[in-house]
């Protein structure tokens, strides 16, 4: 699927136009060009299983917390938006479990790193997830009325605390250490749509290096070109250390925090999948954490979609079963394995029509769905979108997609669910069912 952002689209945009044109990244940016690199081709290649070696990782001040309470999360405060759902992946650390593919993938592009540039990155894998909504956004310049503040996008604690949406909520305290490297893993939340290749929670990996006048100097480019080229360079390096041959592209794009700024996609399974944001960082930011005169580049990485596209695992919420036979295939190290499906079980439809009101968002669906039937919800679309030309009420029916990666589902349980998603979404969604 094409994850092209068009123009910025405020909380107040209609539904309608974002589903048309898959207006999904939080962070909304201007598509201008898409720049088509092919990475060399090595026909027939195999890479090797290789060990990874074991990094230090740094410990911060404001490392995780090992035992969160429900009531530290969950509150009745009237901006907690916060559900079970999410309360239970908190903790879980997928990226510190090294033979899981999310540890994996992490272990692999510490490798990369460490191969490249020896003892320059430090690492930050156990950052706490929970952040002041200062350093979530005001930090890294998100305007005031970005609509990833919203708490349609964001799951807030209480009005100035948030579960972090992205890894770059950290770039600004780190600077201020005085590092002037480094690569954050860490899980981030939001509230986002259901289907292969979204999930409320998944795994970034931010990576920031800063520059001096020393290292431009002698290139003959000016800070800002140095840092690009830099940045391409490393991540491109990076695709290649890790997928070998690939189809690949970069795409213009918008970030608060960095000018300017990129999407790198994938040819994956037929589509485009963008697996990347990155840029030349906001000059404010580094003068203001870390003192005048320096150049940065930042990135911030979907570990999920990188780890999607190396394994060859074909939807994201396989990433969370405890199921063997998925977590059995996959070995601490070992970059070559290709996941093998272990069933096809079949999927079932349900639509669900109603007229919507002015608050009904396709992220408050979704989250209803999700609370009532967990993984087993595959994919929410919308299939219908219809406006009455005298009453101008405008109704949406959107098709449920349920499925277990792990069994069969009975009709009775389906429909049971089914129930409960029409009954919830009529009571808490103020939408009157058709
Ligand atoms: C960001 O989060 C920026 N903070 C990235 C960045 C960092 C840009 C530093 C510039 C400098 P974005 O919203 O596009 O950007 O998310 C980054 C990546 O996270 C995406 O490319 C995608 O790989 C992954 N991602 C985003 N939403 C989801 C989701 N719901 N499920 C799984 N992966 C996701
Ligand atoms: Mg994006």
């Amino acid at each position: 699927m094409s994850l092209t952002a068009l123009s910025h689209c405020g909380p107040r945009c209609s539904l309608a136009v974002r589903h048309l044109v898959q207006q999904r990244s939080l962070w909304a940016g201007t598509f201008r060009s898409a720049q088509l690199t092919a990475l060399p081709k090595a026909p027939g290649f195999v890479r090797p299983p290789r060990q990874l070696s074991s990094s230090t990782v740094a410990q911060c001040a404001a490392a995780a917390p090992s035992v969160l309470s429900r009531a530290d999360v969950i509150t009745d405060h009237p901006f907690n938006n916060i559900t079970d759902t999410i309360f239970q992946k908190i903790g879980v650390n997928l990226h510190q479990q090294p033979g899981h593919p999310i540890g994996i993938i992490k272990g692999a592009i510490h490798d990369y790193f460490d191969s490249h540039h020896p003892t320059t990155f430090t690492k930050f894998d156990d950052l706490a997830p929970i952040v002041a909504a200062t350093a979530n956004f005001d930090e890294v310049l998100v305007p005031a009325d970005h609509v990833s503040r919203s708490p349609n996008d964001t799951y807030y604690v209480a009005p100035e605390t948030v579960l972090r949406c992205h890894t770059s909520a950290h770039q600004a305290e780190i600077l201020r250490q005085g590092e002037r490297a480094f690569l954050v893993t860490g899980d981030v939340y939001r509230r986002d749509s259901i289907d292969a290749t979204h999930y409320p929670v998944f795994h970034q990996m931010e990576g920031v290096r800063v520059f001096g006048p020393q290292d431009w100097q002698a290139s003959g480019m000016e800070g800002a070109q140095y840092a690009e080229v830099e940045l391409k360079r490393t991540l491109e390096g990076l695709a290649q250390h890790l997928f070998g041959e690939v189809e690949m592209r970069w795409i213009d794009a918008y970030f608060p925090f960095t000018e300017p700024s990129f999407e790198l996609e994938i040819f994956f399974k037929g589509q485009w999948l963008e697996v990347l944001g990155c840029g030349v960082m906001q000059q404010q930011i580094l003068d203001k954490n870390l003192g005048p005169g320096q150049k940065a580049w930042a990135f911030g990485l979907g570990l999920e979609r990188l780890a999607m596209v190396l394994f060859d695992i074909p939807d994201i919420r396989l990433f969370w079963t405890s199921d063997q036979r998925f977590l059995g295939q996959f070995k601490a190290g070992n970059m070559t394995t290709k996941f093998k499906s272990y069933s096809k079980y079949p999927p079932c439809y349900k639509d669900v029509a109603f007229w919507i009101s002015d608050a009904f968002t396709e992220n408050n669906l979704c989250e209803v769905v999700r609370d009532i039937a967990g993984d087993l919800a595959e994919e929410v679309k919308l299939i219908d979108d219809f406006t009455h030309p005298k009453t101008g009420r405008t109704s949406h029916c959107y098709r449920i997609a349920y499925r277990s990666m792990e069994r069969s589902l009975t009709d009775d349980e389906v429909n049971a669910l089914q129930e409960e998603v029409r009954s919830t979404v009529a009571t808490k969604l103020n939408v009157e069912l058709r």
